[in-house]
Order: structure tokens, then sequence, then C-alpha cells
């Protein structure tokens, strides 16, 4: 319903029309980013230690430290292959570092719609989430109401909380459903808990970040304007 207002809005000026042909902008997206790799070039797996295959990715904007105890998140760098998606969170050193694995939310919202999914007791958080990550166990949302937690277990995926100073993550992209983006919010269920980014907490209008694995083709962005310049044509 938006997206059409604003199309119409902006009428026939070809730069914002592209623009407004996408997937619908929320004003709290903080970032977009898409960074593909060559297939296997980044290594997920308990007991490998070596972070160089993420030399190179760009870091989101940084989480304060000192925002939360036992997990503290920092900055997040994620980049995808023609399979899955990798997330690599950096952690705040802590006087007593703990692993925590499942303490590790990553809420996903695949269909890029807050209309859909969990967004958290009273709507508190700012996505619908469609997929919860919990440590190495992934769910998809089973909530009659979105204000429920209530999920269904999936299964397993490739998880590192070892050392204690970051996480990686490998999501294959089909037990996610294939999306071609994903807004995301990061949450330590921990006392205090962190969320990343802390505008995640704000609700509708509240901030999230968005990773995008296929961008929208620019051709098909002109077809959406053919389609409505017809359209248009029409209704005269
Ligand atoms: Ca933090
Ligand atoms: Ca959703
Ligand atoms: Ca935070």
């Amino acid at each position: 319903m938006e997206g059409n207002t604003m199309r119409k809005t902006l009428g026939f000026a070809l730069a914002g029309a592209i623009m407004t042909a996408a997937a619908p902008v929320n004003a709290g997206m903080l970032e977009n980013q898409s960074n593909p790799v060559a297939n296997g070039a980044i290594t997920v797996a308990p007991g490998n230690n070596d972070r160089s295959d993420w030399n190179g990715i760009p870091f989101y904007q940084a989480d304060p430290t000192g925002d939360a105890a036992a997990i503290d998140y920092e900055q997040v760098q994620i980049a995808h292959d023609d399979d899955n998606v990798y997330l690599h969170f950096l952690l705040a050193p802590q006087a007593s570092p703990q692993f925590f694995g499942f303490m590790h939310n990553l809420f996903l919202d695949t269909d890029l719609d807050r209309s859909t999914g969990y967004f958290g007791g009273g709507g508190f958080l700012s996505t619908g989430a469609d997929f919860l990550i919990q440590g190495s166990s992934y769910f998809s949302f089973a909530g009659g109401t979105q204000d429920a937690f209530a999920w269904n277990f999936l299964g397993g995926l490739a998880f590192d909380d070892f050392p204690t100073t970051d996480i990686e993550l490998k999501i294959p992209r089909a037990v996610i459903g294939n999306p071609n983006a994903f807004d995301l919010i990061q949450n330590a269920a921990t006392n205090p808990e962190d969320y990343y980014p802390n505008g995640a907490t704000a609700g509708a209008g509240g901030d999230f970040f968005r990773y995008t694995i296929v961008p929208e083709p620019a051709s098909l962005a002109l077809m959406g304007l053919g389609v409505f310049a017809i359209t248009r044509r029409k209704q005269r």
C-alpha cells in the first residue's frame, strides 16, 4: 500500500520509480549490504579459529560495548556464496568469558515484512522474524499471534562460539526459504540483554540491518515501471 502511494507520488520520475519498484524501504533500515564470495571461501566449523577468510568483508556499523553483560556484541560481517549465508559477530572481551551458544538469538525477517513473524511482546521489535537461529539450532516461527515466542525446531547448522570473542554461523540458504534478502536483529538473552542494533527494540520504525543475497535486477524494476505506466493509461 505504502509502496503504491509512493510510486504514484513520484509519478514518472525515472530514478525515483526504479527505487520504489524495489522492496519497500523501512525508515528503520540502517544498512543494506551484499557481499558475495566464492563457494567455500569462508569456513565455519568448531575448532577452526582462522578468521583470515573474513578479510575484506566490511563490517556493519558498530554496537556500543558495555551496554550488556556476559555477551556484548560489537560488530557483524555477513557474506554469502551460492549455497550459504555466513555471519561473524565480534564480541567485547569479558572478565569471565563464557560460551552461551544457545543464548545467541538471531532473528531473521526473510519476507522483509514486519506484519508476518515474531515481533516481540507488545510488538517491541522492529521486524517480524520468520526464522530464529539460536546457537546451532534453527527454527521457523509458529506463533498464533506475532507476540508469541513460539517456534518450530527445524534442525542444526554450523555454529562456532570458540574463542569467546566472536561467533560464526553458516546458514544454508535453503533452510530459511532461499530468500533474496533478509532483515536481521541480533539478541543476547542474558541479563541484561544486548540488542544489535540498539534501536531494534523501538517497535515499528525501529532499527534493523538488511542483507541482500540476490539483488533485484534493474530490468525487473523497469518492467514494474512499464506495468505501472500501462495501468495508469488504462485508468484514464
Ligand atoms: Ca553491545
Ligand atoms: Ca516477516
Ligand atoms: Ca546493543
